[in-house]
């Protein structure tokens, strides 16, 4: 599996028109490898053997110089006074990169000023994946879909309608109420109240919806009968449908996740040093049976903005009190995505300190082969995110002029 990053600078501007520049980093810069041709093996078939999982190599895009347009970043505004605890200053200060219209009214929790995606870097995700579909309409699944930052830059592109899923409600009504803002149409955004691992793992295979379908299998029934959530209420949300499983379309046609990274300590692990296997947990939903409201619908790391001061131990406290029984890691995560498309298309918002080695072994470990795209997103000079595209051929990366 070769890992094939991808330097993307974007700036602020007023028309949030972004700009883009690649440039090589010669410490990661390595000789042209020989990169596989990009294929999936589900790691379920008979075909799928560890043996054949392979080697991880990464390698940097090498430069394509583009014409550069810097502009003026958006100040810093500490004029309103931060609304939430002291751990998320930083990124209360930030809020107008957050959501450009975030004076508009824009709705967040304290999980969502710190998780949401500076709006630049969601419309530039969004404008790729969007012409990765060669304009081609599609069903996307925004599968942590929190306050809604990339499911409004999604539902901006004219091609895709999204399916935002968070085991909140809450936060799924903020979603809504800020997609309004944008003025996404509703027929373009659906909001689902569900675990998604449960929608990846039970509802749909090969990007067909599954949970009509009747199972041979008495253990794969009793299995999902265990699963399956308890009904919730639809109603309209700032005009958007907001329900449960019984709003998901037919088909879907690739999946968007950007997970909890375990809250604002991931950055403790260093550079290069969070583990997709070891340091990410998703949980799953804990019983069928409806819970008192705050313990099942709220994220787990809601609950740890309070920790201690001293590094090492907030870095001690990592996860800590996670069922891990309960949980999947980040490389099982992109499994159940990639089994849950036909085209195995995946989109994988990750923390930029994410070992890229750890997530060659996650993509190789999901069944993918051959190649992937990493995409390292720097806004006005500083790397913010990361996002792996996983599902196409990326070796054109390395020879074609055209790459922006
Ligand atoms: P950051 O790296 O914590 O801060 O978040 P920043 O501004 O780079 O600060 P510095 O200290 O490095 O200068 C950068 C971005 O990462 C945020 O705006 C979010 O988009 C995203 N992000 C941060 N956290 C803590 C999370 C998280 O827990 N989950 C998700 N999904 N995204 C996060």
């Amino acid at each position: 599996m070769s890992v094939l990053v991808h330097r993307v600078y974007l700036y602020d501007s007023d028309n949030h028109a972004s700009t883009e520049q690649q440039q090589e980093d010669e410490s990661l810069a390595c000789p042209r490898p020989q990169v596989a041709p990009y294929s999936y093996v589900d790691p379920s078939s008979s075909s799928y053997s560890s043996s054949t999982k392979g080697t991880v190599a990464v390698c940097r895009v090498p430069n394509i110089p583009v014409a550069e347009n810097r502009i003026a970043p958006v100040p810093v505004d500490r004029s309103i006074p931060n609304p939430f605890s002291p751990d998320v200053d930083k990124y209360w200060s930030q809020r107008h990169r957050l959501f450009s219209k975030f004076d508009a009214g824009i709705q967040l929790d304290e999980e969502g000023i710190f998780s949401v995606t500076p709006e630049q870097i969601a419309d530039h995700v969004a404008k790729r994946v969007s012409e990765l579909s060669k304009g081609k309409p599609m069903v996307l699944v925004d599968a942590f879909g929190g306050c809604g930052g990339n499911s409004i830059s999604f539902a901006k592109m004219p091609n895709i309608t999204v399916i935002a899923t968070d085991v909140d409600r809450t936060k799924l009504r903020k979603a809504a109420h800020n997609a309004a803002i944008y003025g996404i149409p509703p027929s373009k955004l659906v909001f689902i109240e569900c675990n998604v691992l449960f929608i990846l793992e039970h509802c749909y295979k090969n990007g067909v919806f599954m949970l009509d379908k009747p199972l041979s299998n008495p253990e794969d029934a009793m299995a999902l009968m265990n699963a399956m959530p308890p009904p919730v209420e639809t109603e309209c949300a700032s005009g958007y449908q907001l329900g449960g499983i019984d709003l998901l379309p037919p088909s879907i046609d690739a999946v968007f996740m950007d997970p909890p990274w375990g809250g604002v300590d991931y950055n403790l692990f260093g550079k290069n040093g969070y583990d997709l296997q070891l340091n990410m947990r998703i949980a799953r939903p804990t019983s069928a049976v409806p819970v008192p409201q705050g313990s099942l619908n709220n994220d787990f790391f809601d609950d740890f903005v309070a920790q201690p001061r001293n590094q090492a131990e907030r870095k001690a406290q990592f996860n800590l009190g996670l069922d891990e029984s309960n949980c999947v890691d980040g490389a099982e995560l992109l499994r159940l995505a990639a089994a849950a498309t036909k085209t195995h298309f995946v989109i994988y918002d990750l923390p930029k300190n994410t070992n890229r080695g750890s997530l060659g072994r996650t993509a190789l470990a999901a069944g993918y082969r051959g190649n992937c795209k990493l995409e390292e997103h720097y806004l006005n000079g500083r790397l913010k995110t990361i996002t792996a595209y996983l599902g196409c051929d990326w070796r054109y990366l390395l020879s074609s002029e055209d790459v922006s």
